[in-house]
């Protein structure tokens, strides 16, 4: 593909609206402008859902993402789109997974408010009482989001003061994760359920959720069934047992450290080495020290390396806290630590092999990397999770490749996914062999990281995530 040809231009202060109703037949406008539409249909005015149907409040990954592609059209926006997600901060310093839009009926989406109940359970952990939220996290895409939001438009972030609001905010969730969620004790932050990787239904969770007795089936009614189909979607056994550990959760108060469920995952952690550079990148720009930051994001990654690197698969695989041992199952997780610049050369090296071999294909049997093991037991190319791809992992690995200097396969990788994202009208996810979209369409950071990816860039090359270092390596 010619990059120039498919290059966004700048961004003329306003967001271009397009209506796919109002368009002849065979002169839909640039992806460009097509995926700035979805990111405008989904904008709420203070932030923007991840699919109007199917998740219709606000969801913290979701918002990174997003707001890593609308700093290109809408720069403003893309500030008051983590502006919200800090705003219901826990005072504890955790980032919700939800932040919920009062206005949106109860029964649009399980679990709903009065299941998480922030305001009264979550009370001790300090959660906010203007605004409902969950209780549980998501991955901290967050500063780095914010750093790239402020690089897009550096005058702008400084006149609205963005980053030192950001800062203070960020450092406190960072420090959450980093004193309240060493649940192993080896310095990496555990997660306690599998919505907080955000890769739900993986089948590196089968093992832990095992041990988790499933809430009743009777006792809830899922809401995600009304808009995507069930073939795709978790079974309602995997339903129970995150019911179970959420309401358990809950009912400690949302207090650390004694739930059945902790497990270290490479790519949770990855991203939190990820912002921790982009965090001391953002101290540095505020005239704040940032050596210290800089050392830990070292640290971290010699961490994930000793608890995490499995030689014998050549990818890093997910560490069981309760039982003591590692997953021995190959999830799309176990290689997003290519997105680390202090990565071990030989490591980063296997890396690239693993993902081009036949587990996950990349440039052999798939053109964007599948989210789960090809050849595991449990893969299923439909089913959340456990076996289709998405954009948002395959937007990090083409950075993780372009930092890494693998320029050509990072260059194939953003043509599949933008070629993908195009021909799925913004899928949700894709048949890792078929490119068929599941899952909702339009769906936010789809449109977001293609926006991102179809942005100039700097010369080498390289996503936002490249940013973290300034410079590829190769
Ligand atoms: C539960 C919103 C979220 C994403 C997750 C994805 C899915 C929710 C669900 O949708 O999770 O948080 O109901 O399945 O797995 O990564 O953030 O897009």
């Amino acid at each position: 593909m010619d990059r120039t040809a498919q290059r966004a231009p700048r961004p003329a202060g306003r967001t271009v609206v397009y209506d796919p109703s109002r368009t002849a037949p065979g002169t839909a406008p640039p992806l460009h402008v097509r995926a700035a539409a979805v990111l405008e249909a989904g904008w709420t005015g203070s932030s923007t859902v991840p699919s109007r149907s199917l998740y219709p409040h606000q969801w913290s990954w979701d918002s990174a993402f997003i707001a890593i592609g609308l700093r290109h059209v809408a720069p403003l926006r893309a500030q008051t789109e983590l502006d919200t997600l800090l705003a219901a901060q826990w005072a504890d310093g955790r980032i919700p997974h939800i932040v919920f839009n009062p206005s949106v009926p109860l029964d649009a989406y399980f679990p709903s408010p009065d299941f998480w109940r922030s305001s009264t359970a979550g009370r001790a952990a300090g959660a906010p009482r203007t605004v409902q939220t969950s209780g549980i996290v998501q991955p901290p895409v967050h500063a780095l989001a914010a750093w790239l939001v402020h690089l897009a438009d550096p005058d702008l972030s400084r006149a609205h003061g963005f980053l030192t609001r950001m800062y203070p905010r960020l450092a406190a969730w960072h420090r959450y994760l980093l004193h309240r969620r060493d649940l192993g004790g080896g310095g990496l932050v555990s997660v306690v359920h599998p919505w907080e990787q955000g890769m739900d239904n993986s089948p590196c969770w089968d093992r832990p959720l095992s041990r988790v007795t499933p809430a009743p089936a009777r006792s809830f009614r899922r809401a995600d069934l009304d808009h995507g189909s069930p073939e795709g979607r978790p079974t309602d056994l995997d339903y129970g047992r995150y019911v179970r550990l959420a309401s358990d959760y809950r009912d400690r108060g949302y207090a650390d450290g004694a739930g059945e469920f902790a497990v270290e995952d490479p790519a949770f952690n990855a991203l939190l080495i990820a912002s921790e550079y982009a965090l001391a990148r953002i101290a540095h720009e505020l005239g704040a020290a940032s050596t210290a930051r800089q050392a830990r994001a070292e640290r971290l990654t010699a961490a994930l390396v000793e608890r995490l690197w499995e030689p014998a698969a050549g990818m890093f695989l997910c560490r069981d806290v309760r039982a003591g041992e590692l997953i021995p199952e190959r999830g799309v997780s176990g290689l997003i630590p290519l997105l680390l610049p202090t990565l071990p050369r030989d490591l980063a090296a296997t890396l690239v092999r693993t993902m081009c071999g036949p587990h996950f294909g990349l440039g052999g049997t798939t053109r964007l990397v599948p989210s789960y093991d090809l050849l595991g037991e449990a893969f299923d190319p439909h089913r959340y999770w456990r076996g289709p791809a998405w954009i948002n992992t395959n937007w990090l690995l083409e950075g993780g490749l372009r930092l890494h200097g693998e320029r050509g396969r990072a260059d194939a990788l953003r043509k599949g996914i933008l070629h993908t994202a195009d021909a799925s009208g913004f899928a949700e996810y894709v048949d890792p062999y078929t490119a068929q979209a599941c899952g909702a369409t339009g769906f936010g950071w789809t449109a977001a990281l293609t926006l991102d990816l179809l942005h100039d860039r700097p010369a080498g090359g390289g996503n936002g995530v490249t940013a973290i270092k300034g410079e590829d390596r190769g």
